[in-house]
């Protein structure tokens, strides 16, 4: 069918808790401001609601993923992930997101860019945000995706297949540093807090520090408009701290209240991505937290509990269930290696596949192309 309007090809996945438009790279502009407007109109911003466009008017329905053939050797995949800020005009690339990976598998076999297996596919996915990788491992008897299954993640409604995520080495992935400050704890404005990047850079603060139990519904941490405040007033001085920049138009860091568990798990907690709360709890975001309980001295340590052994369930609280990541600690290394693996469970579904329409004054189709 013709249009006067400017067609692109794209899946809508759900994957992990969150909620992604999947684009194969060659059919997206290369120049990155041209590519950033695009995605702002398909997505409907700049507007919270993002009426004018497919996004879902919430941080965790307004990401995109970018999929192409690898440009490393040791990858069959390259996935570069962007925030798409409904409230204002920013698209960050300053993060990975570890929930839209997990559709990067399914999306990758069927769009032809990796052949599949028999029973299961691996994927093995360049991280182009921080240049790490992730193994994925996709249900696929007889080559066929399989969606339907009976792993239960919480934060999202009835059951599917499991995609299992193996990360390597991700310390300072964004940051260049497990702990980017230098320090186990920062005091700022009289504040003590941990900044941490196992995967993804978050700042780790206890809740009652802040005032709070920590374990509030996220309805209620929205509407507490000072807290909000002072969050982000501590999120703008940590960000250069954390050698991040200026993170005023960056989705990163995370704020991460902390409190002590109270549901069998093994820390509670509550994330401001960097403005909403989250409803649950990031697939990086979680790894990193995890991993700070394991850290002497951390904000988080002096509150969890950790179980014992060189490989470790640990459970993350979050405001819809717990969230499990598997770690394996490497007791022998310096401190920036002490996690050498980790590994956590999702599920992804294909949810539609099509063409999104744009305004053709804000791209005509042609120019740019990769
Ligand atoms: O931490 C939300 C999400 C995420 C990121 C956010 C994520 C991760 O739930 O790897 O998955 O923190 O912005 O999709």
């Amino acid at each position: 069918m013709q249009s006067r309007q400017t067609t692109i090809a794209c899946s809508v996945i759900r994957g992990g808790t969150s909620r992604g438009i999947y684009f194969l790279a060659r059919n997206l502009p290369a120049d990155e401001t041209l590519r950033d407007r695009v995605l702002t109109a398909v997505m409907g911003g700049p507007d919270a609601l993002q009426v004018n466009g497919i996004g879902g008017g919430h941080p965790l329905t307004s990401k995109v993923a970018i999929v192409g053939s690898a440009s490393v050797a040791d990858a069959d995949v390259d996935y570069l992930f962007l925030q798409v800020a409904p409230d204002n005009s920013y698209v960050s690339a300053a993060q990975n997101c570890g929930n839209i990976l997990a559709g990067v598998g399914p999306f990758a076999i069927e769009n032809n860019l990796v052949r599949p297996g028999n029973e299961y596919t691996t994927v093995r996915v360049h991280m182009v945000n921080s240049g790490n990788r992730c193994e994925l491992t996709v249900k696929t008897p007889g080559g066929v995706v399989e969606y339907d299954g009976a792993t239960v993640i919480d934060g999202v409604p009835g059951s599917a297949a499991a995609v299992i995520c193996d990360f390597q080495e991700i310390a300072g992935s964004m940051t260049g540093a497990l702990l980017p400050t230098g320090n186990v704890v920062d005091d700022i404005d009289g504040m003590f807090v941990t900044c941490i990047d196992n995967g993804m850079p978050v700042v780790l603060i206890r809740a009652a520090d802040l005032g709070c139990s920590g374990y509030e519904t996220p309805e209620e941490l929205d509407r507490d408009v000072s807290l909000k405040k002072t969050v982000e007033s501590l999120r703008l001085k940590l960000g250069p701290m954390m050698n991040l920049g200026d993170v005023e138009k960056k989705s990163v860091p995370k704020m991460c209240l902390v409190a002590a568990p109270v549901d069998g798990g093994n820390i509670s907690s509550r994330t401001f991505i960097p403005h909403d709360c989250h409803r649950s709890i990031g697939v990086l975001g979680a790894v990193t937290v995890a991993t700070a309980c394991l850290i002497p001295g951390t904000v988080a340590e002096k509150i969890a509990t950790v179980p014992a052994g060189e490989e470790k369930m640990l459970s993350v609280e979050h405001p819809s269930g717990a969230f499990q990541v598997r770690l394996v600690v490497d007791e022998s290394a310096i401190a920036e290696k002490i996690v050498s693996k980790a590994g956590v469970v999702r599920t992804a579904r294909l949810l539609m596949r099509g063409d999104v329409f744009i305004p053709r004054q804000v791209w005509d189709g042609t120019t740019g192309v990769t």
